[in-house]
């Protein structure tokens, strides 16, 4: 099948889109990291969107469409009717198709062709640090033991495009409440699987601090819109979606909805994230869409709709202020 093969945007030599002295600044702090110049190009260019031709190959390879984790009981389940906007719900085709994971490809078009040998069942998540009732669960017991809803989210990367999307799931504040946590919890660390046996994206990016992790303020976790994920479009998440459990967090860019998570810790420190060891400057901690702050190497002003190409203004918080404003305003 015929495709548009797309020059991705950590294709462009970095120092043709990065004024000179960020270039050098950051290849001294990757020299100190010790990561090479390998690092510093596939690295820490994690898409310039402006170049992209959006091409969704019609059909997915066998294998990859999605032996879901997690069996299809229940699904769909009702839509929360607070988290139902007006707007055009994004073609699951495109969802399901255009996916960043770089633990199987930089490539977004290709991820769902290589999750073959991916294995999301059976699935155990440990959640636990500084909790009074830590738990090791099946996702099947931990959805069995929360309350189970549809949301549409708007989804805002921060190669500045974006879909909305149809997520089933239950709030992380449920679960919080559930573990019980100390009051010398400040952060929530989320981490990935990792299994280069199954997952050839490992073996591309071996200088990359594997495994992803990523972490939220504990307030930021408490909040409702925080979504513990385990479905899309009324279905059970596909793999290249992050199967079978994943985090969505809509207000800030999508790197900080990790896939396939392993572990949840509550800790008293900010945790390092990949993304954050790799390129501070470029994807902190905190990354609230943010339109008045353009990345290093592009504007974030406004967004392609990767659906419908249609390119509109990028909004504070990814619309999401009414909910959390509050998080951020300096008291
Ligand atoms: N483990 C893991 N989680 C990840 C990523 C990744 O590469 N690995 N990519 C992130 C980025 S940059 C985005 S935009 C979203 C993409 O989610 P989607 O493919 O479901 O749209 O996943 C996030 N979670
Ligand atoms: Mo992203």
């Amino acid at each position: 099948m015929p495709n548009v093969i797309i020059r991705p945007g950590w294709f462009i030599p970095e120092k043709l889109v990065t004024p000179e002295n960020v270039y050098r600044n950051r290849r001294r702090f990757l020299r100190e990291m010790g990561l090479g110049t390998f690092g510093l190009v596939a690295g820490v260019v994690a898409g310039c969107s402006k170049h992209e031709t959006l091409a969704v190959e019609a059909a997915p390879s066998s294998g990859s469409t999605n032996a879901a984790a997690s069996s299809g009981k229940g699904y769909p389940y009702p839509r929360n009717p607070e988290f139902n906007p007006k707007v055009r719900i994004s073609d699951e085709e495109y969802a399901t198709g255009y996916n960043n994971f770089y633990e199987f490809s930089t490539t977004k078009t290709r991820v769902r062709q290589l999750v073959g040998k991916f294995v999301t069942s059976p699935w155990e998540i440990e959640i636990g640090g500084l909790v009074e009732k830590p738990m090791k669960v099946s996702v099947e017991q931990l959805v069995a033991m929360m309350p189970i809803e549809e949301r549409v989210y708007r989804f805002r990367c921060v190669e500045a495009w974006s879909m909305v999307v149809p997520w089933t799931g239950f709030p992380m504040s449920k679960l919080l409440e559930k573990i019980v946590p100390k009051p010398e919890a400040k952060f929530v660390k989320f981490t990935t699987f990792m299994r280069p046996d199954q997952a050839p994206g490992f073996a591309v990016l071996p200088e990359y601090p594997w495994p992803y992790t990523e972490g939220l303020r504990m307030d930021e976790a408490m909040n409702p819109l925080t979504l513990v994920t385990t479905g899309l479009y009324g279905k059970p998440l596909p793999k290249q979606n992050g199967a079978p459990i994943r985090m969505v967090v809509p207000w800030k860019y999508g790197y900080k909805s990790i896939k396939s998570i392993v572990k949840m810790e509550l800790v008293t420190q900010q945790p390092k994230t990949l993304w954050e060891s790799l390129a501070p400057d470029e994807y902190p901690f905190e990354s609230n869409v943010n339109p008045n702050v353009p990345h290093p190497r592009w504007s974030q002003a406004t967004e392609r709709v990767v659906d419908t190409g249609n390119r509109v203004n990028t909004q504070l918080y990814n619309g999401y202020g009414a909910y959390v404003a509050k998080l951020y305003s300096k008291a």
